[in-house]
């Protein structure tokens, strides 16, 4: 049940943070994904009422038990270790583009019509 819900939440949105909002490295997360200027949904597993179940639906989905977990377009990219590496190895940022997330000056002038 709780799984189920976790991998709805996921599928839901592009960019998905499973956080608490006491947790320090979650908002080392949060704080760059808005640096970036990603939309995301953060769940806050500490305020939802059925947060515990939800961190435990992840350990058992995805192997991990801390937050953040971090998933973009359904896929995980894990902690907040991980999504620095990745924005360090340049790779979050297409990612999000990808995911459509990050809304770039550029793509917006491709979607609008030539007068
Ligand atoms: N190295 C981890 C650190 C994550 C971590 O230690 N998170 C703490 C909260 S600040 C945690 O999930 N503790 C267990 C819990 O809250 O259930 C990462 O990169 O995400």
């Amino acid at each position: 049940m709780a799984l189920e819900k976790a991998k709805e939440i996921v599928a839901s949105s592009p960019v998905v943070v499973f956080s608490k909002t006491y947790c320090p490295f979650c908002a080392r997360v949060k704080q760059l994904l808005a640096q970036l200027g990603a939309s995301y949904k953060a769940i806050e597993l500490d305020v939802e009422s059925d947060g515990a179940d939800l961190q435990s639906a992840l350990a058992e989905w995805t192997g991990q038990k801390t937050v953040p977990n971090v998933f973009v377009k359904g896929e995980r990219i894990g902690g907040c270790d991980a999504t620095m590496a990745m924005h360090d190895g340049g790779k979050l940022v297409p990612l999000l583009t990808e995911a459509g997330a990050i809304v770039t000056a550029s793509a917006t002038a491709t979607t609008t019509p030539s007068l």
